[in-house]
C-alpha cells in the first residue's frame, strides 16, 4: 500500500464492445494504449455494466443501486431533469466524504435540473449537486442536443444576445431552422433512423434547438476539448487524492473524429474514433507519469454498454466491419439482454500495488460504490449503494472470487439474472430482433439459460434440460426485482 489515498480515475467509453480493442482480441482497430493499461494492470473477462444502455448503466455506477429501482433511468432526452436526488449517496459524494477532489469530464446523460430548463441561466441541480466539485460535460449524448457544453452550472462559450432555446417536442417548433428531414443537402452525415431533427455542425441530431451559435461545439474538436480538461482536472489536483470520471463520448454516434485521426482504421469512422479514444487515455497516462502519480492512482477503463455498427448514422460502420467482431465471441450488442449488451472490456491498473494479471471474477460497476468505500474505510450509510458489493479483492486481482449473481437491464428495463457461469433469460414480450441496428434482443417468449464456460457464444438453450434451475433462478430473479424499493 501507498501511504496516501490512491486517486482514482475512472475512463468510460460509450458503446464500446467486448471484441473492440486489442487487448481483447481486436486485429483490426490499434489500440496501444489500452493494450499497454491491461498489460500493467488486471484484464477482467467476466467485468459487467448494469445495463444496455447508457443511462440506467451510468446511474447505476454513480450510485450503487440497481438501475430498474429508478423508473427515470431509461435512455434520455437531452432536456430531462436530473435523475439523482441532490443529496443521495453517490460514489463521488462518499469520496468526497473521504476527503478527495471529485471531477467529471464529458458525457453525462443522466438529466440537469429539475424540468423546463433555461439553458441561459444556472442550470441546477447537476453534477456539482450529487458529489463533484469539477465539472465540464456534454449534457446528454453526442446526438443529441443541445450540442453545448456546460461550464460548471452554464453552458460554456454562450453569447447572451444569442440564448438558446430546445425542444424535444414532436413537431419542429422552430420554423424556419434547419433540419435533417427537410434539409438534407445541409449534411455532412446522413442519418439512417432517427436524427433527423436539428441540424448542427452539418449532422442532424435528436431533438430541436436553436440560438447559441458561438457555443455549439464542433464535434472534430469535442476529444481534445475534453482532454484538455481532463489533464488540468488531473494538473490541478495533484497535490491530494482525486476522483476523476472521465466519460468518453466514443464510439457514439454520430462518429466524427479529429482529422488527424481519420482513416486511421480500415473499420471506417467507428474504428477511427476508437483509435482516437485510445490515444486520449495515453495522453492520461502520459499525464499520471509526468506528475509522478502512477503508483498513486488506480485507473480504471469500460465502457457503459455493448457495441452496435448502425447506431442511426449512414457512416459505413457496417459496410467497413470486415471481420472485425464489436463484441467478440458474444451475442447480442447494445440494448440486448445477451451478453453483448453488458459485458465490456474492464481494466484496473494499480501500478506497485496490484500484479498484473487476468480474471474471470464476476464484477460490476455497480461494485466500485462499496469495494471503494472499504478500500477507503468509510462508513456506508444504511440506505447507500444497496446494491453494490464489495468485491475489493477481486478488484485488485488478489481473488478470483468476485460477485456470487448479478443482475442487468438489457433495454426497456428487461432484467436477467447471471449466477456464476449460468445466465437466465426469462421470457419477455417483444421482437427478437431489432432490424435497424441488426442486433437480437434476447426476447422470447421460452425462458432461455445458457452456461458460458464453454458456450460464451449463447448458443445452446439449456432450459428445457434445467428445469429445476430455471425454476431456482427464476424466483430468485423475482425477488431480486421484488426487493425493489420505491426510490425517486
Ligand atoms: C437511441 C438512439 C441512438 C442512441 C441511443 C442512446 C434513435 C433512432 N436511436 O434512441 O442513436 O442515441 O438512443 O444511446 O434515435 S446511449 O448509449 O446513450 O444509451
Ligand atoms: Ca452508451
Amino acid at each position: 500500500m501507498t501511504q496516501r489515498k490512491p486517486n482514482i480515475i475512472i475512463m468510460y467509453a460509450d458503446d464500446l464492445g467486448f471484441g473492440d480493442l486489442g487487448c481483447y482480441g481486436a486485429s483490426s482497430i490499434p489500440t496501444p494504449n489500452l493494450d499497454n493499461l491491461a498489460s500493467q494492470g488486471v484484464r477482467f473477462t467476466t467485468g459487467y455494466a448494469s445495463a444496455a444502455t447508457c443511462t440506467p448503466s451510468r446511474y447505476s455506477l454513480l450510485t450503487g443501486v440497481y438501475p430498474w429501482k429508478n423508473q427515470d433511468a431509461h435512455i434520455l432526452a437531452g432536456d430531462s431533469p436530473l435523475i439523482i436526488p441532490p443529496g443521495s449517496p453517490t460514489l463521488p459524494s462518499m469520496l468526497k466524504q473521504a476527503g478527495y477532489a471529485t471531477g467529471v469530464v464529458g458525457k453525462w446523460h443522466l438529466g440537469l435540473g429539475t424540468g423546463d430548463i433555461d439553458w441561459n441561466q444556472e442550470i441546477s441541480p447537476g453534477p456539482c449537486d450529487i458529489g463533484f466539485d469539477y465539472s465540464f460535460i456534454m449534457p446528454a449524448t453526442n446526438d443529441r442536443v443541445p450540442c453545448v457544453f456546460i461550464d460548471g452550472k452554464r453552458v460554456s462559450g454562450l453569447d447572451p444576445s444569442d440564448p438558446i432555446e430546445v425542444t424535444y417536442k414532436r413537431d419542429n417548433p422552430f420554423p424556419g431552422i434547419p433540419t435533417g428531414k427537410n434539409n438534407p443537402e445541409l449534411l455532412r452525415m446522413h442519418y439512417s433512423h432517427g436524427h433527423d431533427m436539428s441540424i448542427v455542425n452539418g449532422v442532424s441530431r435528436i431533438g430541436f434547438m436553436r440560438g447559441g451559435a458561438k457555443a455549439l461545439w464542433k464535434d472534430e474538436e469535442m476529444a481534445e476539448t475534453f482532454l484538455n480538461r481532463a489533464i488540468s482536472f488531473i494538473t490541478d489536483n495533484k497535490d491530494q487524492p482525486f476522483f476523476f470520471y472521465y466519460a468518453f463520448h466514443q464510439p457514439h454516434v454520430p462518429r466524427l473524429p479529429s482529422p488527424r485521426f481519420a482513416g486511421k482504421t480500415k473499420l471506417g469512422p467507428r474504428g477511427d474514433v476508437i483509435v482516437e479514444m485510445d490515444w486520449c487515455v495515453g495522453e492520461i497516462l502520459k499525464t499520471l507519469n509526468r506528475l509522478g502519480l502512477d503508483n498513486d492512482t488506480i485507473v480504471i477503463f469500460s465502457s457503459d454498454n455493448g457495441p452496435v455498427l448502425d447506431d442511426g448514422y449512414r457512416d459505413q460502420a457496417v459496410e467497413l466491419s470486415g471481420d472485425h467482431r464489436p463484441a467478440g465471441p458474444l451475442r447480442g450488442g447494445k440494448y440486448s439482454m445477451y451478453d453483448g449488451g453488458t459485458r465490456v472490456p474492464f481494466l484496473l491498473r494499480w501500478t506497485g500495488v496490484v500484479k498484473p494479471g487476468e480474471t474471470s471474477a464476476l464484477v460490476s460497476h455497480i461494485d466500485f460504490f462499496a469495494s471503494f468505500a472499504s478500500l477507503l474505510g468509510v462508513p456506508l450509510a444504511p440506505e447507500a449503494c444497496p446494491d453494490s458489493v464489495n468485491v475489493l479483492p477481486a478488484l485488485l486481482g488478489q481473488s478470483g472470487d468476485g460477485r456470487t449473481e448479478l443482475a442487468t437491464e438489457g433495454s426497456q428495463g428487461k432484467i436477467i439474472l447471471h449466477r456464476g457461469d449460468w445466465v437466465f433469460i426469462p421470457p419477455y414480450p417483444g421482437p427478437s430482433f431489432l432490424k435497424r441496428v441488426h442486433i437480437e434482443t434476447g426476447n422470447s417468449s421460452e425462458p432461455q439459460l445458457y452456461h458460458l464456460q464453454g458456450d460464451i457464444g449463447q448458443i445452446r438453450n439449456l432450459a428445457l434440460e434445467q428445469p429445476d434451475l430455471v425454476k431456482e433462478m427464476s424466483s430468485r430473479l423475482q425477488e431480486i426485482l421484488g426487493s425493489e424499493s420505491a426510490r425517486p
